[in-house]
């Protein structure tokens, strides 16, 4: 339920899927469960295991819940950028992001939401604050994840701890002025240019703590390829603003 007696404002979730048929549908009668007044809008891109199919299914007998098909396996970032178009030109109040995977769970949402009404622009579902934690992850994954914080930090200094989070919820208006701007971020990298874009435009930023769970079903989606767009784009965002600070220092 949400936590306030105040009716939610319109809101969306956006879950984007790439073959999630095995996953998707026990997380969307989790989320149709915890957030019943939330639509969702699933972002498919041309699954081959038949996930959009599946999904226009259910959107035939459920009105809360939408599909948008793109041609073929574009990222991440295209994908949300594509499903809060469609959320926008709605009127959604607030758009939240999802995995397909149930690794956020649905149940905690609520929390936030909570956080927007409270009055950030921008809601971060948290693994690495007070309270925060991840289930059942291998090492690996944990050591990636700690050592891309530390080094968005060093190079960005965003004032979050979990810049790569995807659980995130953002109020329209954020959403309106950040998508207006030329986002070119394909992957996970996306996550942490949406943070740094909304830093930039002094957006209130709030940080709450998450159970982040390991995906039980369906295939990963992580790449080398994805790891290092992110690297690329973090460190030359780094050095673009170190040099600009540079630049107004000496003139
Ligand atoms: N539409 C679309 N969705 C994608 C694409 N790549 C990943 N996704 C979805 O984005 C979400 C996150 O991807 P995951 O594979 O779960 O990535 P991850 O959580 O870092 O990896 P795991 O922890 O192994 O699950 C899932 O819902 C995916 O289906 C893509 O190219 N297009
Ligand atoms: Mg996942």
């Amino acid at each position: 339920m949400h936590p306030s007696n105040a009716p939610l404002p319109r809101t969306l979730v956006v879950i984007p899927t790439y073959d999630e048929r095995e996953a998707l549908p026990g997380t969307l009668s989790r989320l149709r469960a915890a957030v019943p007044e939330a639509d969702v809008l699933i972002v498919d891109d041309a699954s081959p295991d038949g996930t959009g199919e599946w999904a226009e299914a259910v959107a035939a007998q459920d009105t809360s819940v939408h599909v948008l098909h793109r041609e073929g396996k574009q990222g991440l970032g295209p994908a949300y950028l594509a499903g809060f178009a469609w959320g926008l030109s709605r009127g959604y109040a607030q758009l939240a992001e999802m995995d397909a995977d149930a690794s956020h769970r649905p149940e905690q949402l609520p929390r936030l939401l909570e956080a927007v009404r409270r009055g950030a622009d921008l809601a971060i579902g948290s693994r690495w604050v007070r309270g925060g934690a991840v289930h059942d992850w291998p090492l690996r994954r944990l050591l990636l994840s700690r050592v891309a914080n530390l080094y968005v930090r060093f190079w960005l200094g965003l004032g979050v701890s979990d810049a790569t989070a995807g659980y995130r919820v953002f109020r329209a208006e954020l959403l309106h002025r950040l998508i207006a701007e030329d986002i070119a971020s394909q992957g996970y990298c996306f996550q942490v240019d949406m943070t740094r874009r909304a830093r930039a435009r002094g957006a209130v930023i709030a940080e709450v703590p998450i159970d982040f769970d390991e995906r039980t079903e369906g295939a990963s989606k992580m790449s080398s390829g994805i790891v290092r767009e992110a690297l690329v784009k973090v460190t030359s965002w780094g050095l673009a603003s170190r040099a600009q600070r540079l630049r107004s220092a000496l003139g």
